[in-house]
């Protein structure tokens, strides 16, 4: 019996995105965090001694700044050599050979796949080969997996690969392939890369993403790891992921509905990070917040926003390790039921007619500059960060819910 690693997109050294504007940021953590993830994974593969690990693209984020990543790399694989690990790499899109101009002399143990053409390593010792390919250049259209080998049947066999399969959403289609170009080949172990977030594709053969190995922002939230896969007289008996991020992402989400003071609506956002802060067992954390609910302070939360946000940041420093990466104020007025009654009240009117912007894409786009354009009006406290002029047409749904409640707010409370 014998286990082994299987990570992808480790993207060392990549900034953290999101963090950086705020004055008590953690900088040092934040520009650290790619690095201790990968420690606590070597940490981990010594400490188990694993069999071997498994890297499948992306393991810089593009070309070094200067050597210090490199040797930062190369330090590690030592310490994975001295205990005898040995380790296999494909480079993908964001560290194929065109995009690395430095060079750094590897250890022993280390191999990288050659880009040109597929290769296959045998370990005779556990009696597995690794078949892989690593990128020529950043855009492979080319069907990678097409050309691997089919299955040696005296050896378990493990494909490594960096692909988008038949596309991920929010990620871009490099060296697509099917599900059956891969079952095709008869491996054990399809270890894929390149999907950021973890997917177990397929259960036989066993097919996954183990996700990158440290979220970046905010759109890379929830446990971020490797996976472990333990193998038995030739045939998988278990896969699990394992977990080595620093610093963790999380939309953290706050229900105001029954908050009718200020003190309730910190002790529900207390409570809310509280949560996350349990998830994360002890991690740092990144969060996003969102408010939610129809709330009687609606219209305060909106009105004097900049200074809510300062407190939910003083009660996330209070907590201790968490940073707000920003706020969404998605609250609701509380509407009155005698006014929903009466079908001539201006409310009334005013929900029918945001109401009928929903019917189709059009009328909302016809309606856009009239809604931005009440937006302008507003109190400038009132804008956000993110102003409507920085959306996309995507974003149009998002904006006609928030000026929806702005409307309301300031229809139902006057003026602020
Ligand atoms: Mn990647």
């Amino acid at each position: 019996m014998f286990t082994f690693l299987h990570t992808a997109d480790l993207h060392l050294d990549s900034p953290l995105k999101g963090l950086e504007l705020q004055e008590d940021a953690p900088l040092a953590e934040i520009r650290g965090a790619t690095r201790r993830a990968f420690t606590n994974l070597i940490d981990f593969a010594i400490a188990e001694e694993v069999a071997f690990v498994l890297i499948a693209g992306d393991l810089y984020d593009g070309d070094w700044k200067d050597y210090n990543t490199g040797l930062f790399f190369v330090r590690q694989m030592g310490r994975l050599d001295k205990a005898g690990i040995k380790v296999f790499v494909v480079s993908g899109n964001h560290d194929a050979a065109s995009q690395i101009t430095k060079n750094m002399p590897l250890p022993g143990n280390v191999t990288v796949f050659a880009a040109d053409r597929p290769q296959s390593v045998r370990l005779e010792t556990y009696g597995v080969i690794i078949h892989g390919r690593s990128y020529t250049s950043r855009a492979v259209s080319e069907n990678l997996a097409a050309g691997y080998p089919l299955r040696d049947p005296h050896f378990f066999n493990i494909g490594l690969l960096h692909t988008s399969l038949t596309g991920r959403e929010g990620h871009e289609s490099y060296a697509p392939c099917t599900l059956d170009d891969l079952r095709s080949k008869g491996y054990d172990y399809w270890a894929l890369g390149h999907v950021h977030q973890r997917e177990v594709v397929l259960g036989d053969p066993l097919v996954l993403f183990p996700g990158n190995l440290q979220g970046r922002h905010i759109k890379e939230t929830g446990a971020k790891g490797a996976s472990l896969v333990t193998v038995a007289d030739g045939r998988i008996v278990g896969v699990a992921p394992r977990e080595f991020d620093v610093l963790r992402w999380a939309d953290c989400r706050a229900d105001l509905s029954d908050c009718e003071t200020r003190e309730a609506v910190y002790a529900c956002v207390r409570r809310a990070m509280e949560k996350e802060q349990g998830l994360a067992s002890g991690r740092s954390l990144a969060l996003r917040l969102h408010l939610e609910g129809g709330c009687p302070l609606h219209r305060d939360l909106h009105a004097r926003s900049p200074h809510w946000v300062e407190e939910f940041r003083g009660i996330a420093a209070g907590l201790g390790d968490i940073w707000l990466e920003k706020v969404k104020f998605r609250t609701r007025a509380r509407i009155d039921a005698e006014e929903n009654a009466c079908p001539d009240s201006p409310l009334a009117g005013l929900l029918r007619a945001v109401d009928g912007l929903e019917a189709g894409d059009n009328a909302l786009t016809a309606w856009a500059p009239e809604l931005a354009g009440l937006k302008t009006k507003m109190p400038v406290d009132l804008l956000g960060p993110d102003s409507v002029f920085a959306r996309s047409a995507g974003d149009l749904a998002e904006l006609r819910e928030e000026v929806k409640e702005l409307l309301i707010a300031r229809l139902q409370g006057g003026a602020p």
